[in-house]
């Protein structure tokens, strides 16, 4: 077919008012085509110049919200974007048709992250998916519940956490890096069988890739929005490759020494049990591959870290503004279980001590958007039409902040999750782990090890506002996740537990 170009001569100005007036309407044009409120848009970078400046996003949405309404669109670039605020229009979208919008949108970061999304958390949905998924929830229940393998790991943990918290003497320190050395220390043994020493050089290097990668990854970069962009050299996409690089040469030899060890009988840790449930195609004839089981050891060990970590040090922020909420977990601690050590199934009898840890993830969310949902299908939100491949962020703060949904939400008040007798009680709008088909597969793991940090952290030991340090600011940085900014707290042994400085 022959191309013809138009032979019209214009003007610069004349082609300069021509593409002011176009965008002008397409402006106009695409603000309200579904009919859902929204923020105004361009062509190429969408709403994105209404969206600048240091606001947080989880912030930002509550405030369009005000201005849009609980559902509103927006648009990343190219890519029609739905907020969902509320928990009506979250519950439609995460549970009633959880199906049409179980899909993962694909991004820059996370691809080189997953090769090409063979985890579980940022892969697309598919049936490989489906399989995958089951086999890793299959896996962590070896663990978990039911069995006494998390508890042992983190009771040994324990012990030398609590030796170094105490080994500050009463004065003031970050507890960041002790917390997170015994969490990483517990995901290693659950994940690889491998434990380590305080201090131990492997141990490091794990936290250092770790680290680079929470610090490069999907950051609200552009790279995510405009993939094109990967071409252009990019600082924190080279740092992201680098730590990437240390992770697989880690893991791989991880594996490799598995399989070369792998025997019959119970699987040793959760790289073991995937690696023996690798085996049956699925129903497309796909199969689970050694890439999919590397990528979600290292994601299991990823979210395994940072959330649980970052949980345990809002949980301690907030108790050094509400010292009442220790003293009152101490009394139950005492009153409960006493000077033997806390065990899983000690949880039935402390329900205060939950309610702190359910207050802390509710107030303080580590995903408080949750990983990007795409439209797999044409579908609907609130009876406003949404079609295929449109991205949806649910706003879990904005949700866990309702004051329709919740008293004072603000304030740290864990006693909203207990009844008048002292009893739990779960609102229908507390939703840490998201919901639906892309709900955390590792919850309950988590639940049991927060839980058992936390108890055995408390029983030992009280936490206190180092003398003349003002207390944590509590408005969070986010990354990947919504960590506390650094803080201070001193430590003092309670009576009976002196002894901790003196194990390990
Ligand atoms: C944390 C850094 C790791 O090196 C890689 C990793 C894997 C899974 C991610 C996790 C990071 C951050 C927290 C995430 C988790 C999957 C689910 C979890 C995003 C990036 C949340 C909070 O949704």
């Amino acid at each position: 077919m022959a191309t013809y170009v138009f032979p019209v001569t214009v003007s610069p100005l004349l082609t300069v008012l021509l593409v002011l007036a176009a965008l002008a309407i397409l402006a106009a044009l695409g603000q309200r085509s579904s009919g859902m409120p929204g923020l105004p848009r361009l062509p190429v970078v969408g709403s994105l110049p209404w969206m600048t400046g240091t606001t947080p996003p989880h912030l930002l949405f509550m405030k369009f919200g005000r201005k849009y309404g609980p559902l509103f669109e927006l648009y990343l670039g190219p890519h029609r974007t739905v907020v969902v605020n509320d928990h009506d229009h979250a519950r439609e979208v995460l549970l009633q048709r959880g199906r049409d919008f179980a899909g993962r949108p694909s991004m820059v970061t996370t691809d080189l992250l997953t090769r090409g999304g063979k985890d579980i958390a940022f892969s697309d949905y598919s049936p490989l998916w489906k399989l995958h998924r089951r086999l890793v929830h299959s896996s962590f229940a070896l663990f978990g519940e039911g069995s006494s393998r998390l508890q042992d790991i983190v009771l040994s943990e324990v012990d030398g956490l609590c030796a170094e918290l105490l080994s500050s003497n009463g004065r003031g320190f970050d507890p960041s890096l002790a917390v997170t050395t015994a969490v990483t220390n517990v995901v290693c043994t659950l994940v690889f069988g491998t434990t380590y020493k305080h201090g131990d050089g492997e141990l490091q290097e794990v936290m250092r890739y770790n680290d680079g990668i929470v610090q490069t990854i999907t950051r609200g970069g552009l790279v995510d929005i405009f993939s094109w962009m990967k071409v252009f050299p990019n600082e924190s996409l080279s740092k992201l490759r680098a730590c990437i690089r240390v992770r697989d040469c880690l893991l791989t030899q991880k594996l490799h020494e598995h399989k070369a060890t792998l025997s019959e009988g119970d699987p040793r840790d959760l790289l073991d049990a995937l690696l023996k449930g690798q085996g049956s195609p699925g129903p497309d004839g796909t199969v689970i591959t050694d890439d999919h089981v590397l990528m979600t050891a290292a994601e299991a060990f990823g979210a395994g870290v940072e959330t649980t970590s970052t949980t345990l040090l809002w949980v301690l922020a907030y108790l050094l503004h509400h010292p009442e909420v220790q003293e009152k977990a101490q009394r139950e601690l005492d009153e409960e279980v006493g000077e033997r050590a806390v065990r899983a199934a000690d949880r039935g009898r402390l329900p205060y001590l939950d309610s702190i840890i359910n207050e802390g993830m509710r107030i303080r969310p580590v995903s408080p958007v949750l990983i990007p949902h795409i439209a797999m299908s044409d579908s609907s939100i609130g009876g406003h039409a949404i079609c295929r491949g449109t991205r949806v962020l649910v706003n879990m703060w904005a949700i866990h902040h309702d004051p329709d949904h919740w008293d004072q939400p603000d304030l740290f008040k864990p006693d909203r999750f207990l009844d008048d007798q002292g009893q739990r009680v779960t609102p229908s709008c507390f939703l840490p782990f998201g919901a639906g088909p892309r709900i955390c597969v590792g919850e309950s793991l988590a639940r049991m090890e927060l839980f058992l940090f936390l108890s055995s952290m408390l029983q030992r030991m009280s936490f206190m506002l180092p003398g003349g340090a003002t207390p944590p600011n509590l408005q969070g940085r986010l990354g990947v996740v919504l960590q506390p900014l650094p803080y201070k707290v001193a430590v003092r042994p309670r009576a009976g537990w002196e002894v901790s400085t003196h194990v390990n």
